[in-house]
């Protein structure tokens, strides 16, 4: 166990916030995360870590803030006195990005700027290291493949044009005022707890559904795009890593492997035993299942982007070098995990003392992005 820290998380409700709370509180930090006000519970994924206000050795704690509001991250960071600051939280889905551009802009790219103006006007920048959210997205259209930190970036959606502002900003910090900041150019990472809407999980969740009798089809766009997929567990011991370095620098971490949507669908549909056949092509292509020739899988032009991502894979040797970080899970276990994880939820939906929630998961799929 490390000595008592003090870390802040934003985007705490988040998956990576999650998974990174739960190891910080292991390793014995006080842990403070930053969460929306929200109509609806947003607390799903941390509430396991929730503990009364009457605990005693209280060690989770959480804030109300949003990354637009400059003050209250300022009164935030002020109140905690953070040894160590992990800026997660973003507006985070590409496409969404393109119909809310200068929101996305806003929060994922100025926000980073207003935590890293609050350490320095707080006379934090010795004290405080700052973890960023960088992204593999930040790639975009490079010709390299595979990419690591000396890859030119070529931003694709307005999500990735504010995590490049986020991500030189960091840099900037570090260079003009000495804060300890690292950017994590993070390729994409996922778990049985992903956000509903992104594309591993909304296929597992759809296979659980069609297997359970609940969802006929399900709607996907573009099939062709590649990504290097690894477990998000594994990446937040990268990020954790990062800030114990004695110095500051900017990491790739990625499994170095690189998988279509379309082999995830067929990898997942292979969980339940469902072999899938493709038919036609274009936007008219579908997926059966080979065995009773019914129709599982469709494209919806809708799900295809303005400027796609075509393909993403990364190269972590500097992590791997520095850090002594990898990816530990294989992509074929993921895939696994996240569809039995999505079995069980599906089928603990169902029992009678959960009656509402089927209505709940069925009412999100409709609305799945
Ligand atoms: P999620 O979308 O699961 O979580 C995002 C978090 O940010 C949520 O807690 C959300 O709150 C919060 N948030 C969104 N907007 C605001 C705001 N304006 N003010 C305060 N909080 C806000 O993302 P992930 O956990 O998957 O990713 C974490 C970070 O890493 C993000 O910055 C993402 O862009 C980046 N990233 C993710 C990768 C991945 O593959 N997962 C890869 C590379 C980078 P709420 O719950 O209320 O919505
Ligand atoms: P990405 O993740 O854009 O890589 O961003 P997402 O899962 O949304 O898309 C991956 C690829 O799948 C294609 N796709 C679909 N995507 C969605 N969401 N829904 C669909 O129906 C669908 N059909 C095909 C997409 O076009 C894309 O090519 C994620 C986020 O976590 C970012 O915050 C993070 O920075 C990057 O990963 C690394």
């Amino acid at each position: 166990m490390t000595q008592e820290k003090t870390a802040l998380i934003t985007g705490i409700t988040g998956q990576d916030g999650a998974y990174l709370a739960e190891l910080l509180l292991a390793k014995g930090y006080r842990v403070h995360g930053i969460k929306r006000r929200s109509s609806s519970f947003n607390t799903e994924r941390i509430e396991h870590l929730y503990q009364e206000p009457q605990t005693e050795d209280q060690r989770f704690f959480l804030h109300y803030g949003d990354m637009t509001d400059a003050t209250n991250l300022i009164r935030i960071v002020q109140e905690t006195q953070p040894d160590e600051i992990y800026n997660l939280a973003a507006q985070s889905h590409v496409q969404v990005s393109f119909e809310t551009a200068e929101y996305t802009a806003n929060a994922d790219g100025l926000g980073t700027l207003r935590l890293l103006e609050a350490i320095r006007l707080l006379g934090l920048a010795e004290k405080t290291r700052f973890y960023q959210a960088s992204t593999s997205e930040l790639y975009g259209k490079a010709r390299d493949v595979p990419q690591d930190e000396t890859t030119p970036f070529y931003p694709r959606s307005p999500y990735a044009a504010a995590k490049l502002y986020a991500y030189w900003i960091t840099v900037n910090y570090r260079e003009a005022y000495g804060i300890h900041a690292s950017n994590g150019i993070l390729f994409n990472h996922e778990s049985p707890i992903r956000g509903e809407t992104f594309v591993t999980r909304k296929i597992t969740r759809a296979v659980a559904a069609i297997a359970h009798g609940h969802q006929k089809k399900l709607f996907l766009g573009n099939l062709e795009a590649q990504r290097d997929w690894g477990h998000a567990r594994d990446y937040v011991e990268g990020m954790w890593r990062m800030l114990q370095q004695p110095i500051a620098g900017d990491y790739v971490l990625a499994t170095g492997e690189t998988h279509s949507v379309r082999e995830f669908v067929e990898r997942a549909f292979a969980v339940i035993g469902t072999p899938l056949a493709w038919q036609g092509t274009g936007v008219e292509e579908r997926g059966v299942d080979a065995k009773t020739g019914d129709v599982l899988v469709e494209i919806d032009p809708r799900y295809f982007r303005p400027t796609e991502v075509d393909i993403l894979k990364g190269d972590a040797t500097k992590a791997r070098e520095q850090l002594g970080w990898k990816a530990t899970m294989s992509f074929a276990d993921l895939v696994t995990e996240m569809v039995e994880e999505d079995l069980v939820e599906m089928a603990r939906l169902q029992t009678p003392s959960a009656t509402k929630r089927p209505e709940k998961s069925q009412r999100e799929a409709l609305h799945a992005e």
